[in-house]
């Protein structure tokens, strides 16, 4: 029988998510972590399904990421690529020749009637991932970025356009009429939920978009943390600090933490960035100072552990209360 309350549910985006997903997975028993990712950067390309966030936390899991870009797999080759350009076909968005194998996969199942979250299982499963990674929904949902140059699809906006048109506001197509995934709708035995330090507006806003999971979250009476994924004013990666900008949000850890207010009970702080502990603490949010840079395996595993040490305390903090 397990010990109940022992559950870590961490809701993740691409590649900061999957790197304190990688930390978390290497301080817990495989069956008490479940990654819970977004799916609203998916999208149809050259006829094929593309899950960039969970392909980004399965191969991490799976120890095959490609070290530098955090997306895609290691020691990849690009033949396919190659010849597609020869062909004038739309080369913007790279498959390499190996991920290229996840996304026919992928497509032949969806199309055959598998929902989203078997198939996740099952790659998961072929790569070696002991903990459960599941997708926000089976549903399609579709992040659409209003810009001063219109509305645009996630990926041309990220990828194609490279972040560049400002951003207007965000809506998640598909959002409303969505059901959440099991492990989000009725979360059990948990002895913590931690967001990772994704990108509050693309990365975990669709997660909560989804009918019933804020609901629940702030329903929860267990430990609910996030991780910074702004340091010293910048994204650690990615567009969240521009996108704080052009939202109207204070471009700091204090802008995030304002954010989430009402949703978790703490906030992992990094050093850089202390003198911003007291203005988050009168939002009603605990907080801990540390070093959140993940520079390396080494820096993920004590980030986790100190991301757990302080749901740990902060349980028995919520017991007191
Ligand atoms: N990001 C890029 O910046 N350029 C790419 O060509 C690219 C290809 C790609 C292929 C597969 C995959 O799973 C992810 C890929 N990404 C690429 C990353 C990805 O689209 C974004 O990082 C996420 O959607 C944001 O979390």
């Amino acid at each position: 029988m397990p010990h109940p309350s022992t559950r870590i549910l961490a809701l993740a985006g691409g590649v900061g998510g999957a790197k304190l997903a990688l930390g978390l997975a290497a301080a817990l028993p495989a069956e008490a972590l479940t990654v819970a990712v977004n799916t609203a950067d998916d999208f149809e390309h050259l006829g094929l399904s593309i899950s960039p966030d969970l392909d980004t936390v399965m191969y991490t899991l799976a120890g095959i990421a490609n070290p530098e870009t955090g997306w895609g797999r290691r020691d990849e080759t690009w033949a396919v690529m190659d010849a597609l350009g020869q062909l004038g076909a739309e080369t913007w968005f790279r498959l390499g020749d190996r991920d290229l194998a996840t996304h026919i996969v992928r497509t032949r199942r969806l199309r055959a009637g598998a929902r989203l979250s078997e198939v996740t299982r099952e790659l998961a499963q072929r790569l070696g991932v002991k903990c459960a990674i599941v997708p926000m929904t089976d549903d399609p949902v579709r992040t659409i970025v209003s810009t001063d140059q219109g509305d645009l699809a996630f990926q041309d906006w990220f990828v194609r356009l490279h972040c560049e048109p400002a951003v207007r506001a965000i809506r998640f197509a598909g959002a409303e009429t969505a059901t959440p995934h099991p492990a989000l709708r009725e979360p059990r035995d948990l002895r913590g939920l931690v967001v990772c330090p994704s990108n509050p507006f693309v990365s975990v806003a669709p997660i909560l978009a989804i009918p019933g999971v804020r609901n629940t979250i702030e329903g929860l009476r267990i430990p609910r943390v996030a991780v910074t994924p702004i340091v010293g004013g910048q994204a650690i990666k990615g567009p969240a600090a521009k996108m704080l900008a052009e939202l109207g949000h204070d471009v700091s850890a204090l802008g995030v933490a304002r954010y989430y207010a009402g949703l978790i009970d703490g906030f992992l702080l990094d050093r850089t960035d202390a003198a911003l502990a007291p203005a988050i603490e009168a939002l009603g949010i605990k907080v801990q100072v540390t070093d959140t840079m993940m520079r390396n395996d080494l820096d993920k595993r004590r980030l986790a552990a100190t991301t757990l040490e302080f749901v740990d305390a902060l349980a028995s903090s919520l017991r007191h209360s």
